[in-house]
């Protein structure tokens, strides 16, 4: 095990929903949870199969996305009977992946994917791949060839446990029935504490066949296993003392911060420290972005302010955040001033890219309210060090409003509400008078609201969704970070609409990426899932036509999609929406847009798809070049913020 690495089909009633949104996720049980029970033990006898679905019973597990096949065959009929775990029939395992993956980051809780040997497990690798790097907490059930078999070439046999070792938490290959509970409830255990990730379950079909006892709770044993979660209170005393003698900090947040669903105490940091905030692409809506301490995002496609934020920073407190290349540019030119707190769960990350001055291994929530503990009590006599008197707090020098033992920042903030003011997010409407991309996206996001899940493909669109969505909840912005997969949007909308059913999901895709995974769609008209999908249709491979714009002197070779220009629609997105038995509706003039987002909101007994005809020639502004220094980012073509050339 590695230590990020430590170690009812549709109609049938009645069918398991998820808890209400809002509720609290339900934790599978840890070890000390299965001990306590063991004393009145469920013994059953049964076979490996149904074994298999009492475990995803017990583990809490109330929906597998899936699709079967020989292997996985024998798993498939006492799921039939199961009155608590629901099964969605996907139309291609990819699907189910991301499926799962929507699933769990919508909700907190473990998504779960099953598939059959062979191509069934290999079409998971993408969905798994992309749950590792942005830490989801997954588990993958596959089957696999008879054990007698393993080895030989067999039909539909690939080693997708050799093949996922490197792109999954932990994973397992189960040939003996006995196993199967607890290969389930340290599968489950794996995925979702620590930093989340996914688990791969290989079951071999005899495993599945065979005769065996299920018992449960099973004895969890994983002696290598023992997140930290708790922060050394040193590090947190270090933390805090180079709080208080910065005089330009900046929080830089990320993913581990929803992970942890954190975003409370760090709203409470906020609130005592006054420390400006910048958020990444994985943790957009950890605090409102209509806060006035939220500089937005940085990185390729941020926001002048939050990117200017770090490079002018004397102090990054990252948060759950893991200096991503697309956050920091040439590496060597990255934030040059700033001192470094780094607090991660997992300690593989902490000095992976930027060396730091202070580690904290720990979760977030409880790094950060320790960091809170810490700040509020009275600064020590000698931290206060600040010979122009910054220090000491805003009681002790008239400043902003920062409490007792943390220095006053305002001069610092109000350099930064400088900089966001003269360079504030925007776009300018196409001179050939094609409908703007960031218009529409930015209506959906004003119409929708802030209670409305957000899901994005990859490319200019999920760019755009990400800077003019304003989102103000944690986890109402899904997508894929880390992997950048096109073909995620779709399936994991749906996962999200299953794990929260009352809440609008609207799905944000390109003409590309949407023609990659939906066939989803079907899955979704025959379970009842009404997601909604605007597809951003430039009839391009927008963001790779963006690059060959700027760095291939307009040489557009195989961008060109056909999907909605020089009146071809190869397909026609409304006519395969109506195929599928979805609404589909189309736009392309900027006064539609409000009035065909409302139609769409009205529709809520099946899945939309909004074909938005835009502009193929717009470009995600500001930018940073991949390999340059953040110094060098453009707000715009060619022009880059007066600061660079003035200092
Ligand atoms: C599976 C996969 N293949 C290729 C890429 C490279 N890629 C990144 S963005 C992009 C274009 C996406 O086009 P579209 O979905 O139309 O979105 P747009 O950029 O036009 O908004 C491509 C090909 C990728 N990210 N994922």
């Amino acid at each position: 095990m590695k230590d990020r690495k430590a170690p009812a089909p549709a109609g049938r009633e009645p069918r398991p929903q998820a808890a209400p949104s809002g509720a609290a996720a339900p934790k599978p049980p840890t070890p000390g949870d299965l001990a306590a029970r063991r004393a009145n033990p469920i013994v059953e006898h049964v076979t490996g199969a149904q074994s298999l679905v009492r475990s995803l019973e017990e583990v809490g597990c109330e929906v597998v996305f899936g699709l079967p096949g020989g292997a996985i065959l024998p798993a498939y009929d006492p799921l039939m009977d199961s009155t608590k775990v629901r099964h969605v029939l996907v139309r291609h395992e990819q699907g189910a992946g991301h499926a799962a993956q929507g699933y769990a980051t919508a909700t907190g809780k473990v998504g779960v994917c099953m598939a059959t040997s062979g191509p069934g497990a290999t079409n998971l690798v993408t969905p798994i791949a992309d749950a590792y790097m942005d830490s989801v907490p997954i588990v993958a059930i596959t089957g696999q060839v008879g054990s007698a078999a393993i080895g030989t070439d067999a039909f539909q046999e690939a080693d997708i446990r050799g093949i996922t070792m490197p792109i999954t938490k932990h994973n397992y290959l189960i040939t003996d029935p006995a196993m199967i509970p607890q290969a389930i409830a340290e599968a489950f255990f794996i995925a979702s504490t620590g930093r989340p990730g996914p688990v791969l379950v290989d079951v071999t079909k005899d495993a599945l066949q065979a005769q065996t006892t299920f018992t449960w709770p099973p004895k969890m044993e994983l002696p290598g296993y023992r997140p930290t979660t708790r922060p050394h209170g040193k590090q947190i005393r270090e933390a805090a003392r180079l709080i208080r003698e910065a005089r330009r900090p900046v929080l830089y947040v990320g993913g581990g911060v929803m992970k942890a669903r954190a975003t409370d105490e760090l709203r409470a940091l906020l609130d005592l420290t006054q420390i400006p905030l910048v958020t990444t692409l994985m943790a957009r809506g950890a605090v409102p972005d209509d806060h006035p301490l939220h500089y937005g995002m940085p990185g390729m496609h941020g926001s002048v302010s939050a990117v200017t934020a770090l490079q002018r920073s004397d102090l990054l407190i990252a948060l759950g955040s893991r200096f991503d290349d697309r956050v920091t540019g040439k590496l060597a030119t990255f934030a040059p001033l700033a001192k470094v707190i780094h607090a991660d769960i997992d300690p593989a990350e902490i000095g992976k890219n930027r060396e730091a001055d202070v580690p904290i291994v720990g979760d977030c929530r409880e790094v950060i309210a320790a960091l809170i503990e810490e700040l509020a009590g009275p600064a020590d006599a000698d931290a206060d060090t600040g010979e122009d008197g910054a220090s000491g707090g805003a009681a002790a020098t008239g400043g902003s409003g920062a409490r007792p033992g943390t220095p006053d920042y305002s001069d610092w903030v109000a350099e930064m509400n400088k900089v966001r003011d003269t360079y504030p997010l925007g776009y300018t409407e196409p001179e050939s008078g094609a409908m703007s991309p960031q218009y529409v996206i930015e209506r959906i996001g004003a119409i929708a609201g802030p209670d409305a899940t957000y899901v994005a493909g990859v490319g200019q669109h999920q760019m755009w969704a990400a800077q003019f969505v304003k989102y103000s909840r944690p986890n109402s912005w899904l997508n894929s970070g880390g992997l950048g997969t096109m073909g995620y949007c779709v399936p994991a909308a749906m996962g999200a609409q299953v794990g929260e059913p009352d809440r609008v999901v609207w799905g944000i895709d390109g003409d590309g990426c949407f023609q990659m995974t939906n066939q989803e769609l079907a899955t979704c008209v025959i379970e009842g899932i009404p997601i909604k999908i605007a597809v951003i249709n430039n009839s391009s491979l927008g963001m790779v036509r963006q690059w060959q714009t700027l760095f291939y002197e307009e040489r557009y070779s195989n961008t060109d999609l056909h999907t909605a220009h020089q009146g071809r629609r190869i397909p026609d997105f409304v006519k395969m929406a109506d195929a599928y038995g979805c609404v589909g509706l189309r736009c392309e003039r900027a006064e539609d847009v409000d009035a065909t987002i409302e139609a769409a909101m009205k529709v809520t007994d099946r899945p939309v798809v909004v074909d938005f005809v835009v502009c193929r020639d717009a470009q995600v502004w500001p930018m940073v070049p991949a390999g340059v220094s953040n110094d060098e980012i453009m707000y715009a073509r060619g022009l880059s913020p007066v600061w660079d050339r003035e200092e």
